[in-house]
């Protein structure tokens, strides 16, 4: 890990904390209209749930310019709290909000994330819990939730369950949960959904890594975070949050630049832990925490005209670069998916009254539902199977390809939208319970070609030893 940029203000700050047993972090940017919640649920989990530890709660910032650090400051003091719930703990809950400095030039989740570790290993806190900062559905025991298996069940590292709608989470279920649950062997169901718990020990172990990257400081940390916990053994449990509610995104409008960073970093730690993962065969449960909870998810808008468009108008342009790491039967059948996708959006488009390559209403015309927009293309379908073979090829060429990394899943995000497109389409007339299965099955996919992956990989890696052996194998440190 880069070594340590903390400011003089935030040593200070530790000085003046000097330990704690417990912290809560929240990182933040742009989120004034939202974490004062989160803030006073986080202090009363603290002081509910944790009476006689020593707590600190700390806002990393990136120096949002709409006030966040100021409604932090302002939310009321942990005395409030105190009161309303009529607890009286050992211990003051602290509280800090602070603008966090950015990692060899790059601000972002991860460079917030790596201040919050520092101050807690100097803190020498036993458990960190972070939760996000557009939270609207998170309740102080959420604080118990994420913090107890740590703290009472000897867990090193607590990952969400949640109920979250049928469309959101969608590079959690088409890559991130799929693949880390293939490679590493556990069905880890949120392996990015950014509330998690952290031990002391496994602080240490993630500050003494040195694979920090520019994506990792921005929203790669979240898989950097469970791939580094699963590799180096650490206990890992999931915890049941129920709802996450949060600002909404659109998969094909918003989510563009954290799928290339979350699955750049995915990409070069499956490359760095090859000797892991290339003998697990299968996979296995995750214990789960806290009692079951049932409920209803926000729903979500996602425009899959939008995302067919982008896929087809990917492929005119990249079919070159997809023909060098996708494996030739399988880019002929991504490249007839992409003019399909084509044919149907324009079409749908037509009907619809809408302009064609942004899938968005033309003058006068309000925008359809997602279920108008998905019925207009109901015919397009992007098979489970192909997805799997198609992000091993991906995989493998990140690792023994002649493209680079950033520059692999730049063009890979066009074949992403579709995939995602795909599932949008045939879950919308299922409940978030059937869509759920349909993910399950998708992960077994991934488990069931997982030899495609291993054969090639074996392959590449035997034309390149010097690579396989040395720069690519596990590294000495753990
Ligand atoms: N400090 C800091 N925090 C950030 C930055 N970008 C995002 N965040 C925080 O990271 C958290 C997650 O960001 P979101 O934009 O909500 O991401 P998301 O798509 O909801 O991701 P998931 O909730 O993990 O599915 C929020 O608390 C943001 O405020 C940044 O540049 N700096
Ligand atoms: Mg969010």
């Amino acid at each position: 890990m880069p070594s340590s940029a903390l400011t003089p203000a935030i040593r200070e700050e530790i000085a003046r904390l000097g330990c704690a047993d417990i912290m809560v972090g929240i990182p933040s940017y742009r989120n004034a209209a939202t974490i004062g919640h989160v803030v006073r649920a986080a202090q009363a989990g603290l002081v509910q749930y944790f009476p006689d530890l020593r707590p600190v709660l700390v806002n990393a910032d990136a120096g949002s310019p709409d006030g966040t650090q100021r409604v932090v400051v302002e939310t009321e003091p942990p005395g409030y709290i105190e009161q309303i719930l009529l607890v009286h703990p050992t211990n003051r809950l602290d509280r800090v909000s602070l603008t966090y400095p950015e990692v060899d030039g790059i601000g972002g989740k991860g460079a917030a994330l790596r201040t919050l570790f520092e101050m807690a290993a100097a803190l020498e806190v036993e458990a960190l819990v972070v939760v996000d900062s557009d939270l609207r559905s998170i309740v102080p025991e959420w604080i118990e939730l994420l913090a107890g298996p740590i703290l009472k069940g000897g867990y090193d590292y607590v990952t969400p369950l949640y109920a979250r709608h049928k469309y959101d989470g969608t590079i959690t279920n088409t890559v991130t949960y799929p693949v880390t649950r293939a490679l590493y062997g556990l069905r880890i169901r949120q392996p990015i959904g950014g509330d998690f718990g952290v031990s002391g020990d496994l602080i240490r172990h993630y500050l003494s890594q040195n694979n920090w990257t520019a994506d990792v400081s921005r929203f790669g940390i979240d898989v950097w975070m469970t791939t580094t916990a699963v590799t180096g053994g650490f206990a890992v449990c999931q915890t049941r949050l129920g709802a996450k509610i949060h600002d909404p995104k659109d998969p094909g409008s918003d989510l563009g630049p954290m799928f290339r960073e979350v699955v750049g970093t995915l990409l070069t730690m499956a490359r760095d832990n090859a000797e892991r993962w290339l003998t697990i065969t299968g996979s296995h449960d995750v214990p789960a925490y806290g009692f079951e909870r049932y409920a209803e998810p926000a729903p979500l808008e996602v425009n899959t005209l939008r995302l067919l468009a982008q896929f087809h108008s990917g492929s005119l342009t990249l079919a070159e670069t997809w023909g060098r790491f996708i494996a030739p039967d399988n880019c002929g059948r991504v490249l007839a998916l992409a003019a399909e996708a084509g044919t149907l959006a324009e079409a749908a488009a037509h009907r619809l009254g809408l302009s064609r390559e942004s899938g968005e209403g033309t003058a006068g015309r309000t925008m359809p539902s997602t279920d108008e927009l998905s019925d207009a293309v109901a015919a397009f379908h992007f098979p489970d199977e192909l997805w799997a073979l198609v992000f091993y090829d991906l995989l493998l060429s990140a690792s023994y390809g002649e493209v680079d990394v950033e520059r692999l899943v730049a063009a890979f995000l066009p074949i992403y939208f579709g995939r995602v497109g795909s599932l949008v389409i045939e879950n919308r007339h299922l409940s978030e319970e059937q869509a759920e299965e349909h993910v399950e099955r998708q992960a077994r996919e991934f488990e069931l070609r997982k030899p495609y992956l291993v054969e090639r990989w074996q392959q590449a890696a035997a034309k390149a030893p010097q690579r396989n052996g040395s720069a690519h194998g596990p590294e000495p440190d753990r």
